[in-house]
């Protein structure tokens, strides 16, 4: 649900960094942060409540199409993965635009990773909205460890809407942009009307 603001011409919209705790979640945020240049972005802010801590940031990225004259403004958030957290989850999926899922690929954190999915797929029904519906990319995080899942392994157990998906390294920026384009380009198309 994008923000219009027409006196700058510009197009609002939210992403949603979702998944466990400690797949990489504020990683890939942090690294789209300092890839971005000064002029393009706002602060980086940490909302730090009790013990969790939201982050995000909003900037303009410099390769994302205009629509009808507007230029499209991205807000990046991430959400606590611990499962105690799901009011703030619950509260930071509000007006979103797209989803990305942070898998971890090590191999113990499978069931974690499934439990989360589920955690989002429940949270999104409870906003209203149909997940078929939502632009969705998934990565699959933390390749570079010894232990990781098998991609397909990965793919079977989570992909279950059959979304764009990606390997990466955010910690390297690895499939960092990579899963951010994909998804801008979706919102873009669903905002331009199309099918996603
Ligand atoms: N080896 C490796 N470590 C990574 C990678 N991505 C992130 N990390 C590390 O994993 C740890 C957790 O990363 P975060 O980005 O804080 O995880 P998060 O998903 O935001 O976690 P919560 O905020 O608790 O939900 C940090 O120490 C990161 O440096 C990766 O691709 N490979
Ligand atoms: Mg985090």
């Amino acid at each position: 649900m994008s923000l219009i603001n027409h006196n700058a011409k510009e197009i609002h919209c939210k992403i949603v960094y979702y998944g466990p705790s400690l797949a990489g979640k504020t990683t890939n945020i942090r690294w789209i942060y300092h890839q971005t240049s000064e002029d393009r972005k706002s602060q980086l802010f940490e909302l730090p409540t009790d013990v969790e801590r939201t982050l995000f940031f909003d900037f303009l990225p410099l390769d994302v199409g205009d629509i009808r004259g507007y230029k499209t403004r991205f807000h990046l958030y991430t959400v606590p993965g611990q499962v105690i957290y799901d009011a703030s989850r619950k509260l930071i999926l509000k007006n979103l635009d797209g989803i990305i899922f942070v898998a971890d690929s090590q191999t113990e954190r499978m069931e974690e990773n499934v439990d989360s999915y589920r955690n989002m797929e429940r949270n999104l029904e409870q906003q209203g909205y149909n997940i078929q519906e939502v632009p969705l990319v998934i990565q699959y995080n933390k390749r570079d460890l010894p232990n990781v899942s098998p991609l397909g392994v990965m793919r079977a157990g989570l992909n279950r809407h059959n979304s764009p998906d990606f390997e990466g390294v955010a910690s390297e920026g690895r499939g960092v942009f990579e899963a951010f384009k994909t998804l801008s380009k979706s919102i873009i198309t669903v905002l331009k009307g199309g099918d996603i």
